[in-house]
């Protein structure tokens, strides 16, 4: 049960205004309290705000607080110059209202970014105070004085002080100068289009607001995978019109640059970083880039890592790239984040020694202490690559005398993309409070552990132009609650979960509770029916990183691999026979990892190579553990449709129908998941599910078993995304395949597992003798034009009545490449 925040709960949850919402407004709705509770807070909130200095981002926050206090209370603040007589909100720099209003006699020590919310009574009259240092810190506040009155929290008696944990809250967009984005769900890029800066910034500036309301405090704009041309001199002013857009919101801006740039755009004959003339050209860049944006946050670069050009094609080291361009940057106060994702793309699989896992921790330790001090090395959570569950990365615990910041990946890559929901605060939070031995990974990162001058957090963040900037409403949570832990990472996920739901979906006890509740069991849910036990991500690895594909790791160069073969699976990370990495971490960690007796069942398969009988601490054996898991997480998604029909009325209309679909949809994928990995490793270690799950399928009838009028069966690839391996697809404009029902006569669901590809809108019929009982186009626009499993997807008819003897007849009309596949149908009795 989760504890409430709110003090008025009953009072929020008549608010809501069930009027259909598209999602632009994210977290910052502000729909109008229930009288009860709006009566309250106009007692408490005062009819007037002066604002004490008119600087950017303290007009924004003026500006904020009138939109939300009449979006919520229906009042509309009265703009004073001079703190009045009677009761008003006062804004400024602790600086600016000790000189606007003496008479409070304000002072303390604030940090930068932090803010103080307090009421002063002076002569009598009451005052809400939010003040910083600066004034991005009064910007912070003004948005968590909103955010308490949107969570039923008290304002009347406020003395309440708020500092960021870390100086570096960014997020990185992996925006392409096209308008295309790296691994981005949400839409065309809201920077970039036709390689130029877009003619429209105001989604920026929206943007820019709600990085604000969570206090993220920079965002670089362009994909790490850096576009060379971005350095081009035309494009200085273009950037700083992108600076303007997020200046008011206290967001600085960064660009991600390419290192061998100097050669490339520069006309020089190397990019070599101790080359005198590189240096020079990276000083001349960057003083091009601060004439015209002043403010500019930095660089981030991603060097020698999966193709991109690095220091090693002239045998420097890391810290001799990185110092070169953070030196052209220090006299601006720039910073250079240098990323640490630098591994060998081309490694021998036949070496069992070989692992990816270790590469960040050897290419950057030994370079510890070498960096300048305004390079923040920027590693990754894991040590491989944002899968679905990997240990805390022991680089955090290796530099003592680097500069760090924690890189969580917000666009869900690895994790379903814009179609699952996946809530990965829970995760976070795991990595985060991680303790490696010097610290946790959230005081490494944050520079507390080893007391460096900066550090913290940056989200690969990747919103787009679409209405609800993620491709979907709940994976906004994710943009919320990166920025939250980003503030606090002290913070609970199941605080940030309640705390995002009630903002975005309103108060109604019932939505908190079923939505918060589905946010936090969906990270598990998406590990069970994905890979479980530490064995990531079984997915595209070379291609799509969205559908299943058991085998796509193994055999090849990226060092993903999981190696299950016929006797046993997993990556022999040990020191004693492995590839060391586990001595990477502090001796005590590293004693809990190394030991298979106690290694957590989480992760024992990304540490240890065991026979498939080996048994876990849970009493199972890894075998029995890959198939329940799997049945466990699909029962989970497919009970999120129910879950999520119990508060149908609840919240607006449209948001309801539009994450009905994406959770129905993601429950046939996690059929087809669940399917796939139990097959693939019942082929492999020939050892039966012992509660005979799996290969039965009650009510299941293959399409290539079906009567084929004009069409073929095929093969799958992988084997695994099909059921039987094999699916049927229309060569001709127009197919059909149908069976006959011999079952007792009732009311059924069918189910019509079809494949949905990119490269055309195919139509589909479902015929229950001569009656058309469904119809449906097949027009996702998942990553794949192949049938396989990122395009295997569910139709689901309920309350058909069916008599033996009936024919089912699926009839499906192809169009451009996409040819109306389908896999099987299943009848199953309808629930009553
Ligand atoms: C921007 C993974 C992703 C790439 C990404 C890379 C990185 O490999 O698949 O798209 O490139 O990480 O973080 O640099």
């Amino acid at each position: 049960m989760l504890r409430p925040l709110c003090v008025i709960p009953a009072l929020l949850a008549c608010a809501a205004a069930l009027r259909a919402e598209d999602g632009s407004v994210a977290w910052l709705r502000y729909t109008a309290l229930g009288e009860t509770a709006a009566r309250g807070y106009r007692l408490a909130v005062p009819a007037v705000v002066v604002a004490a200095g008119a600087a950017a981002p303290i007009d924004s926050a003026q500006q904020e607080l009138i939109r939300g206090i009449r979006g919520m209370l229906g009042r509309t603040l009265r703009v004073e110059a001079h703190v009045p007589r009677e009761s008003a909100i006062v804004i400024g720099t602790l600086d600016e209202i000790q000189k606007a209003a003496p008479q409070f006699g304000l002072s303390a020590k604030l940090e930068p970014d932090g803010f103080w919310l307090k009421t002063i009574t002076e002569g009598g009259v009451p005052y809400i105070v939010v003040t910083a240092e600066d004034g991005r810190g009064v910007l912070y506040g003004a948005f968590a004085l909103l955010r308490k009155i949107a969570l039923g929290e008290a304002v009347d008696r406020l003395d309440e002080r708020q500092t960021p944990y870390a100086p570096v809250r960014w997020v990185n967009q992996w925006d392409n100068l096209d308008g295309s984005m790296e691994r981005g769900y949400g839409g065309p890029s809201i920077f970039w289009e036709g390689g130029h800066v877009r003619q429209d910034l105001s989604r920026v500036s929206e943007y820019g607001r709600l990085l604000a309301s969570l206090g993220i405090n920079g965002c670089s704009i362009n994909n790490v995978n850096a576009d060379p041309q971005l350095l081009d001199s035309d494009f200085a002013a273009q950037i700083a019109r992108i600076a303007a857009a997020f200046r008011p919101w206290g967001v600085q801006v960064a660009v991600s640059v390419d290192f061998g740039s100097p050669k490339s755009i520069g006309g020089l004959d190397t990019f070599d970083p101790v080359d005198p003339k590189v240096a020079a050209w990276w000083k001349a860049k960057a003083e091009e880039l601060y004439r015209a944006v002043p403010d500019l946050g930095g660089f981030v670069l991603k060097a020698d890592s999966e193709g991109r050009a690095g220091p090693s094609t002239y045998g420097r080291t890391h810290a001799d790239a990185a110092n070169v361009v953070a030196r052209a940057l220090k006299t601006h106060g720039g910073l250079l984040f240098y990323r640490g994702f630098v591994y060998d793309h081309h490694m021998d699989w036949r070496n069992p020694k070989n692992d990816r896992a270790r590469a960040a921790y050897d290419n950057f330790h030994p370079l510890d202490g070498r960096f300048d001090d305004n390079v923040i090395v920027q590693i990754k959570n894991g040590p491989i690559d944002f899968q679905v569950r990997e240990p805390a990365s022991p680089v955090f615990g290796a530099l003592e005398r680097t500069n760090e910041a924690a890189e969580l990946q917000i666009t869900q890559e690895y994790m379903g993309q814009a179609r699952f929901l996946v809530f990965l605060a829970p995760m976070w939070k795991e990595t985060l409070d991680f303790d490696l031995g010097p610290g946790t990974v959230k005081a490494l990162a944050a520079g507390k552990t080893f007391h460096r001058p900066t550090g913290g957090f940056v989200g690969v963040a990747n919103v787009g132009l679409d209405e609800n900037w993620t491709g979907n409403h709940l994976s906004q949570a994710n943009l919320y609650g990166f920025g939250r832990l980003a503030w606090n990472p002290d913070l609970s996920a199941p605080r940030i979960a309640e705390e995002w739901t009630r903002l975005t979906f309103g108060g109604d006890p019932k939505v908190l509770e079923t939505v918060s509740v589905l946010l936090l069991k969906s990270w598990r849910t998406y590990e069970n029916y994905t890979g479980p036990l530490g064995l990531q991500g079984l997915t595209d690895i070379v291609g799509n990183h969205y559908g299943v594909s058991v085998e796509a790791s193994e055999r090849n160069g990226w060092g993903q691999w999981h190696r299950a073969d016929q006797t046993g699976v997993g990556m022999d990370r040990t020191m004693a026979t492995g590839t060391g990495y586990i001595g990477q971490y502090s001796p005590a960690v590293a004693k809990v990892f190394e030991s298979l007796e106690d290694c957590p069942d989480d992760l024992v398969l990304f540490m240890h190579h065991v026979p498939y009988t080996y048994s876990l601490h849970s009493g199972k054996t890894v075998i029995q553990s890959i198939y329940d898991l799997h049945y466990e997480g699909e029962q989970a998604a497919e009970s999120y449709i129910g879950d999520w029909k119990g508060i149908a009325g609840r919240i607006d209309d449209r948001r309801y129908r539009e994450v009905l679909a994406q959770l129905e949809y993601q429950a046939g994928q996690a059929e087809v998941w669940r399917d796939a990995v139990s097959n693939w490793f019942f082929r492999e270690s020939r050892i039966p599910d012992a509660k005979s799950r799996v290969g039965n399928h009650p009510g299941r009838v293959e399409a290539e078993a079906m009567m084929l009028e004009g069409y073929t069966a095929v093969d799958v690839h992988p084997w695994e995304a099909a059921s039987g391996g094999k699916a049927v697809s229309c060569p001709i404009t127009q197919c059909a395949a149908s069976t006959r029902y011999n079952g007792a006569p009732g009311w059924y669901t069918l189910r019509i597992q079809y494949f949905d590809q990119n490269n055309g809108t195919a139509r589909y019929k479902l015929r229950v003798g001569d009656q058309v009982v469904d119809e449906w186009v097949a027009a996702a626009h998942v990553p794949s034009a192949k049938i396989d499993g990122s395009t295997s997807a569910r139709r689901t008819v309920g309350g058909i009545a069916l008599r033996a003897g009936d024919s089912i007849r699926v009839e499906g009309m192809p169009d451009g490449g996409e040819t109306a596949a389908f896999d099987y149908i299943e009848i199953l009795p309808s629930e009553n």
